[in-house]
């Protein structure tokens, strides 16, 4: 059975454009709660270890220096079958290909700056909303 929670991250093109309200104001009226959230920025530590499975790929260090350039805010959401139905609604990793009303379509430049994050899976939502929140940050 899908698992009711993903990890999601408002990343830092998005919240220099001034995209916070309005991704969350998506996120929200899709039927997602949010259980947990913080405005923080990440360190390349944090971002090298975030992202270690891309590690080998020729974009790994730009994605390092984005994901550290600024603030992000990340947050854990729920609702049923969670980690689909988020990245239908973010859209694809290219924003030229993304369908059209979702986020990455609305707010993304280019791949690289794709103005959110969403897990691509169940277990790595579990890993990524506990790299990001203690146990006592998430609401049960
Ligand atoms: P998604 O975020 O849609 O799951 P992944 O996991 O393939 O996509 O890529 C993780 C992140 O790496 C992307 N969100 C994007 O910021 C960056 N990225 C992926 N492919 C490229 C690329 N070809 N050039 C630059 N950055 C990329």
């Amino acid at each position: 059975m899908a698992g009711n929670r993903t990890f999601t991250m408002i990343k830092p093109d998005a919240v220099e454009n001034g995209h916070i309200g309005p991704i969350l104001a998506k996120i929200s009226s899709a039927g997602f709660r949010i259980v947990a959230m913080k405005f923080t920025q990440l360190s390349r530590r944090d971002a090298r270890e975030f992202y270690a499975i891309h590690k080998d790929r020729p974009f790994f260090n730009e994605l390092i220096q984005f994901m550290t350039r600024g603030p992000i805010v990340s947050a854990i959401l729920e609702k049923d079958n969670a980690v689909e139905d988020f990245r239908a609604l973010i859209g694809s990793t290219n924003p030229q290909e993304a369908a059209e009303g979702t986020i990455r379509k609305l707010y993304a430049k280019d791949i690289g700056e794709n103005a959110v994050h969403g897990s691509d899976s169940d277990e790595n939502a579990s890993i990524e909303g506990a790299f990001h929140f203690s146990g006592r940050e998430i609401y049960s």
